[in-house]
């Protein structure tokens, strides 16, 4: 068994617009400053930083009903996916360090225009799929799902900001893994549209290895496409991604949220990856800061080649004697 080469395209996307807390802007360097280059270069990758996008904020961004900067949202998904787009075409898998989920809709969207068909898996406690008209919060990180499926189409009203998005993705296209913290709205949603959803009661159930063979059964039923892993650091439980903007108690283990990471890595069909919500500022010490973007690193690293097993290079040999 030969492990792939991964060649990564990394952009961070110091964006917290999408919701109401500040820090979740820092993710970006404070990733970088844990290492991560250097350490995915130990594991054999090729990477290209394209650095950090820089954002405007468009003057007089009201709310619309109550969806909050619409306008400054808008225009940094669209900024965002220009440049995931940019990473595509250079050959990379992409990889988007947040900032807030909002930045789903762009990292998406602009993987969807150099990869058409792609699947999406998404790894959070929430399922991220309210409408603007169904969100009781506001917040465009409870949203970016709707913008981006085709079946929500109907239900969706035009906001300022938004009209170079055009969905992408079908619902049978998308799985969800670890919900815990789902609005009656979003509820009514998956049902309604029909999404996969191996909510912490599966994980639970089946145990993750089998949520992992069922997802990959799912998303590579009509051939297979490229993946699109649109991973929410609240995904894991607190205890080991506590610095986090929404956290929810009974979340995924460590190990779980590294085998799914390990289990995709494993298709050679991961094209994008999203790293979003790590919130420095919502950490009570310096260790649970610490141990989120840990998890953060940990979780990437498995998306391109670590295994827990061990590995060496190419050519490797032991030293004589
Ligand atoms: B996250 C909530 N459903 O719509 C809403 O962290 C929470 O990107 C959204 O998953 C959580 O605001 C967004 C109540
Ligand atoms: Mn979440
Ligand atoms: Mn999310
Ligand atoms: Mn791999």
């Amino acid at each position: 068994h030969k492990r792939p080469h991964h060649s990564v395209g990394i952009i961070g996307a110091p964006f917290s617009k999408g919701q109401r807390k500040d820090g979740v802007e820092k993710g970006p360097d404070l990733i970088r400053n844990a290492g991560l280059v250097e350490k995915l270069k130990a594991q054999g990758c090729t990477v290209r930083d394209y650095g950090n996008l820089k954002f405007e904020d468009p003057a007089d961004d009201h709310p619309v009903g109550k969806v909050q900067r619409p306008r400054t949202v808008g225009l940094a998904n669209e900024q965002l996916a220009k440049a995931i787009n940019t990473i595509k075409k250079d050959g990379h898998t992409s990889l988007m360090l947040g900032g807030d989920h909002s930045l789903a809709i762009g990292s998406i969207h602009g993987h969807a225009a150099s990869q058409k068909d792609l699947r999406v898996v998404w790894v959070d406690a929430h399922a991220d799929i309210n409408t603007p008209l169904s969100s009781y919060t506001g917040n465009i990180h409870g949203q970016p799902l709707s913008y981006l499926i085709k079946e929500l189409r109907p239900k969706m009203t035009a906001l300022p900001g938004f009209s170079w998005v055009t969905p992408c993705l079908s619902a049978a296209d998308v799985v969800f893994i670890g919900l815990r913290d789902v609005d009656p709205a979003e509820r009514y949603i998956l049902k309604l549209v029909g999404i996969k959803a191996f909510s912490m009661t599966e994980v639970d159930r089946l145990g993750i290895a089998k949520v992992m063979e069922e997802t990959c059964d799912h998303i590579f039923s009509r051939g297979k496409k490229p993946v699109h892993l649109s991973y929410d650091i609240d995904a894991l439980d607190p205890s080991v991604a506590p610095a986090t903007g929404t956290p929810v108690v009974g979340g995924l283990t460590y190990r779980e949220g590294i085998y799914i990471t390990e289990r995709l890595c494993q298709t050679d069909l991961l094209s994008a990856v999203d790293l979003v919500e790590v919130n420095p500022k919502q950490g009570k010490t310096e260790s649970e800061v610490s141990s989120t973007v840990n998890s953060a690193v940990d979780v990437i690293l498995g998306c391109f080649g670590r295994v827990r097993e061990g590995s060496f290079p190419a050519g490797y040999t032991l030293p004589q004697p």
